[in-house]
């Protein structure tokens, strides 16, 4: 049997565990015990990091007796039924005031289901998103905890201990309670789905409008992460981009099947969405267009669908590559618009309070929407807890104002040379959309109340009003339904 030396422990040896585990006995201070279902994982963790403070356990029982007290538990296997079993298991050997921890990708409904469920046990549930990946993992992830308040005294210093750093602050914070920290990784993944979208949209235009190659966009890429889009996603698709297949010596990113893949974060940031009521029209664009590309047996059968489409036809390559980029910064800060917009009403239903200048802090370092960009977001926030829309914060309104022709014109490109750019287009939509005096909203209001007497208010007296409809119009009358 252990001694009770660990401060804390991790269940779960997978890739994303074992890092997880060796980021922690790395720090100052913690001996980490060690848990894995079946036994290899755990030796191979031990053979292969020696010199790691480890504690093996191969039960829950010698698990738990090897943790000091309260004992604090990070559970990092299979999302979903797997983390039920664990929890279950670790809920017969832990104790009132001990503390498990989820940094699996959990859907934040099933968070506030657990944690309700074990805060009646007297042991406290959070939990935790964790981003950046296996590498973030071992060198210093972004951390979203959820949970109550006790359980972030004796966890915030050991996370404080792990996370990322950026600008000297460590890329963690309490977000707030049971599955307030699950729903901010959500949205952070929903945000990556766009920014990657408007990335890939951006290099397709640059690529049919110019004729430059990979290599030649690689450069552009390289350029623009120089300025103000400066962020991991640009760094990384440079690399992709300059990137040559070893077998058939053409750029890999010709090689790969176009058919993008997810695993389902930004499909529940979109459902999320629609059930709050919030347009993140970006994100769902970005999104069904990986869906699109998937569609293989669709696609073939498409591509003689009529087109009136003509070729680009670009004059100047330098205004085309400069209207291009500022298009993608203008469409990014609407999709950031629009994810901060559903933290916003995710925390508002659910009734957390969440910093949201904090959670554009933490995501400096560690994830992989890390960008320099984030920082206005947190100083927007600053100024403004209750910002109602975060691109009508003076810096993004200035973006916005010297992208506004680039922007519009890059759309226009991409319709009449039919080259799709679902999520550019979608973006500039939704901020027309918001900033229209008048929309055709008032139509659809006409409509439901003429087949389904859903009635309408009025601009120029309160109180609901219902039409009866006729052919005639001397019967059509209005009348206040109150
Ligand atoms: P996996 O998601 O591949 O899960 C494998 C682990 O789950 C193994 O340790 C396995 O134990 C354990 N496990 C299973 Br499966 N069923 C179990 C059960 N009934 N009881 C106990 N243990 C069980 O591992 P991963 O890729 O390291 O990811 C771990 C978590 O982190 C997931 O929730 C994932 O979504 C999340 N995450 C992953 C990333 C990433 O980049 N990969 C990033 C952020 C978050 P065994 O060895 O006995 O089979």
């Amino acid at each position: 049997m252990p001694e009770a030396i660990a401060n804390i422990g991790v269940v779960g040896l997978a890739v994303m565990g074992s890092n997880l585990a060796r980021n922690l006995a790395s720090r100052e201070g913690n001996t980490v015990a060690v848990f894995n279902r079946s036994r290899s994982k755990t030796d191979e963790l031990l053979a292969a990091h020696p010199e790691a403070e480890f504690v093996p356990a191969f039960s829950y029982e010698e698990f738990a007796v090897a943790l000091q007290r309260p004992r604090t538990a990070v559970i990092m296997v299979k999302a979903g039924a797997p983390t039920d079993a664990v929890i279950e298991s670790l809920l017969e050997v832990f104790e009132p005031g001990d503390i498990i921890v989820d940094g699996g990708n959990a859907l934040f409904t099933d968070t506030i289901r657990r944690e309700k469920a074990v805060r009646e046990t007297g042991v406290n549930f959070v939990g935790m998103g964790v981003s950046g990946g296996e590498e973030g993992a071992l060198k210093g992830p972004s951390l979203m905890p959820g949970g109550s308040d006790e359980s972030w005294i004796t966890l915030g210093p050991i996370l404080r201990s792990i996370a990322a750093v950026a600008e000297g602050e460590p890329c963690v914070t309490h977000v707030g309670h049971d599955g307030a920290g699950h729903f901010v990784k959500m949205v952070h993944n929903g945000i990556e789905y766009a920014d990657m979208q408007l990335i890939a949209e951006a290099y397709d235009l640059i690529r049919r409008g110019t004729g430059k190659t990979p290599a030649e966009i690689a450069d552009v890429f390289a350029e623009w992460n120089r300025g103000e889009l400066e962020s991991y996603l640009i760094e990384i698709t440079a690399e992709v981009l300059r990137q040559v297949d070893a077998e058939t010596g053409k750029p890999l990113v010709d090689v790969i099947v176009d058919e993008a893949g997810a695993k389902g974060t930004g499909a529940w940031t979109v459902q999320t969405a629609l059930n709050l009521g919030t347009p993140v029209s970006g994100i769902a664009e970005a999104t069904f267009a990986r869906s699109l590309s998937s569609h293989r047996e669709q696609r073939d059968v498409s591509g003689d669908l009529p087109s009136s489409a003509e070729p680009l036809r670009v004059e100047d390559v330098d205004v085309f590559i400069e209207n291009v980029r500022l298009a993608l910064y203008a469409s990014k800060i609407v999709a950031y618009s629009q994810g901060f917009d559903e933290i916003r009403a995710g925390a508002a239903e659910y009734g957390w309070d969440i910093n949201l200048g904090d959670i554009a802090k933490i995501w400096r370092g560690g994830c992989i929407i890390r960008a320099q960009f984030l920082n206005r977001i947190t100083e927007a926030y600053a100024v403004d807890p209750d910002l109602a829309v975060l691109m009508t914060a003076p810096y993004f309104v200035e973006v916005h104002e010297r992208a506004q022709g680039s922007w519009r014109r890059v759309v226009v490109d991409s319709a009449t040379s039919g080259i799709p750019a679902p999520a550019f287009s979608s973006s500039l939509a939704y901020y027309d959309g918001l900033r229209a005096e008048r929309l055709p909203a008032a139509l659809i209001q006409g409509q439901r109340d003429f087949f389904g007497a859903h009635t309408y208010r009025r601009i120029d007296k309160p109180g609901s009003f219902h039409t009866l409809w006729s052919g005639d119009r001397s019967e059509v009358e209005a009348e206040d339904t109150h």
